[in-house]
């Protein structure tokens, strides 16, 4: 009902206080929303792929982006349908480390995050570069879960969970930003949780 709702949503203001965005509702389970069917993707066959605006494309497989050094993460996750699950602990590649192996046109502004199964999403260079953004592999003491995006998602833990793309594959450079699966379909172009950025 709108009422318990509403009422469960002010008793988490008054417990979490400012940590949880306006017109969040803390949960103890991790929903899983995906948009059609989750795709099935083996490490065997996994890669991720770095083009567009860059001057030369850069490929990995799983086991040279594993290789790479890794960064924890702990963050609370902010859904645009109304949950927040608070203390989570992520690992994996941080972009910072990422992209010492990228080497950007200068007319890079903006980046359409491309995952198996089709989604899409977008971000500019300055929201993907933050320090805690990660190309995330483990969560908890395991990897990520297939049904979360394993083998690998992004991370995107300052601004709502769509942007963090689950079975992540591919990141395109791009000159300006563009939207993506869901922003073509209403959700905001950027998505600030603080500033409740859900729909445009
Ligand atoms: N590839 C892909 N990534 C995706 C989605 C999706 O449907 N496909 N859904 C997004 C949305 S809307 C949210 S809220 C989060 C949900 O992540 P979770 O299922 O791990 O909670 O993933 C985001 N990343
Ligand atoms: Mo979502």
């Amino acid at each position: 009902m709108a009422f318990d709702i509403l009422s469960r949503r002010n008793k988490d203001r008054e417990k979490y206080g400012d940590r949880v965005p306006p017109g969040q509702k803390v949960v103890e389970d991790w929903p899983v929303l995906t948009y059609g069917g989750a795709p099935r993707v083996e490490v065997k066959d996994w890669e991720l792929r770095i083009f567009g605006l860059v001057e030369e494309e850069v490929r990995f497989n799983w086991e040279q982006f594993t290789g790479l050094p890794t960064t924890k993460v702990h963050c609370d996750i902010h859904c645009v349908t109304s949950w927040s699950r608070l203390d989570q602990d992520f690992e994996g590649v941080s972009v910072a480390e990422l992209m010492k192996n990228v080497r950007l046109k200068p007319n890079a502004r903006a980046l359409t995050i491309h995952c198996y199964g089709g989604y899409t999403t977008n971000l500019l260079m300055t929201d993907f570069v933050q320090e805690r953004n990660l190309l995330a592999y483990k969560h908890g003491d395991g990897p990520l879960p297939p049904q979360h995006g394993g083998p690998c998602r992004l991370l995107v833990p300052h601004l709502y969970f769509w942007k963090s793309a689950k079975w992540v594959r591919g990141l395109e450079f791009i000159d300006q930003d563009r939207p993506g699966f869901w922003e073509q379909y209403g959700y905001h172009i950027r998505g600030d949780p603080w500033k409740e950025e859900r729909y445009s």
